[in-house]
């Protein structure tokens, strides 16, 4: 697959250490994809970092409900699943991975930083109603087909993709540049929903120099 590099965007989701093992809501073998993506990014010309950047007492956090982790809760917008505290904003773990090497990355777009709304889209949030800005960014530069990668294949990339792929990106997920939560289901139902939408599922080495 050759890079169209005028049109072609790397979109790299939430490589921050709190998703990293050892982190507060680790995704086994996270860090392997920081040397991969670290790679794949001098491919493109065009590269977008997302930073999940969540407030104190953040709705998706378990503690703010008195819940445990895990569980799912039926938040205003529909059912939300709890996680551990993360992504603090201003904190160590909210940051990048120490490793991660993109020094031509054009954008960082935080995301999820209303107390009220989780967002794992990079486009809308967890009510599937309010824009984060990034379709009307990506049009506006003349950005048309999206590569995305980083972290979780299962939560913030497959509805990146899938909204990706509805506000009319051509929308491609390249698989070994990611790694999943794992809840139970959610690596099969991405998988499903991904090829339905006729999202396109890559390895990184069918990835071209253009
Ligand atoms: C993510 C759960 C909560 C992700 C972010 O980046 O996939 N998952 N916040
Ligand atoms: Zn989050």
């Amino acid at each position: 697959m050759h890079i169209l590099q005028p049109t072609d965007a790397l979109l790299v989701i939430d490589v921050q250490n709190d998703f990293m093992p050892g982190g507060a809501l680790p995704v086994t073998d996270g860090d392997a994809v920081v040397p991969i993506i670290n790679t794949l990014a001098q491919k493109f010309d065009h590269v977008i970092l997302t930073q999940d950047w969540h407030p104190t007492a953040h709705i998706s956090f378990a503690s703010t409900h008195t819940k445990q982790p895990y569980e799912t809760i039926e938040a205003p917008y529909g059912p939300q699943t709890l996680w551990p505290d993360h992504s603090l904003q201003h904190t160590d773990g909210a940051a990048f991975h120490p490793g991660l090497s993109i020094p031509h990355a054009e954008l960082i777009l935080r995301k999820g930083f209303r107390r009220h709304i989780d967002s794992y889209s990079a486009f809308l949030e967890n009510d599937h109603t309010t824009p984060t800005g990034l379709a009307g960014y990506l049009r506006e530069r003349g950005l048309k087909r999206l590569f995305l990668c980083g972290l979780a294949y299962d939560f913030c990339v497959r509805y990146s993709a899938i909204d990706g792929k509805h506000v009319g990106f051509e929308t491609i997920v390249i698989e070994d540049a990611t790694r999943a939560v794992n809840l139970p289901n959610s690596v099969a139902e991405t998988n499903a929903t991904l090829a339905s939408l006729n999202v396109l599922r890559i390895n990184s080495h069918e990835i071209e120099f253009a």
